[in-house]
This record gives structure tokens, sequence and C-alpha cells, in this order.
């Protein structure tokens, strides 16, 4: 763990590794006010974390992307590039 970093940054509450083409796992569950971390580890492979209305990460290859979320419910996400690669978040 780094020290003297952002005090603010968020706490992490699930994470979702981008590899092979698909996200793993497919489905994490937070409470409301969780916050999601995708991880982009697909060798440099571009992927896009889109869910309508809601977030997108912007075309990346091997960085990471966070989001908050704040409504109980259930968002359905998918990667633009890759239509076919899906995932869900549970909040609440
Ligand atoms: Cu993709």
């Amino acid at each position: 763990m780094l020290t003297g970093g952002c005090a603010s940054e968020p706490q992490v509450d699930a994470t979702v590794l981008i590899s092979n083409v698909r996200f793993e796992p497919q489905e994490v569950e937070v409470p409301v006010g969780g916050t999601v971390e995708w991880r982009f580890g697909d060798g440099g492979l571009l992927h896009e974390v889109h869910a309508d209305g809601v977030f997108d990460s912007g075309v990346n290859g091997d960085s990471t992307f966070r989001f908050t979320f704040d409504t109980p419910g259930d968002v359905e996400y998918h990667c633009s590039i890759h239509p076919y690669m899906s995932g869900t978040v549970h909040v609440g």
C-alpha cells in the first residue's frame, strides 16, 4: 500500500478483471454507494465498458476504470467494442 496518496480515494467493493475477451467475474454485488473497479488486463487489447445512461469507461487497454453506484438495482453493461462481452452489477 502506498502512503501519502489521495486520502479521498474511494474504497473498491468489487473488482472485475477484463481478460480473454470477457469480464471476470461476470456478475458482482456491491452495497448502495459501492465502487466497482474494472482492470483492463487483456494484453493491451482494447475494451470499452459501457452501461447505457450510467457510465462509460472510454476505450482502454491497460489501465483501470472505477464507478460508484448510488442507486439500488441491477446495472447491465457490455463492451462497446465486443458487444457479446456483458456483465451485471447488482447494487444494494
Ligand atoms: Cu471488449
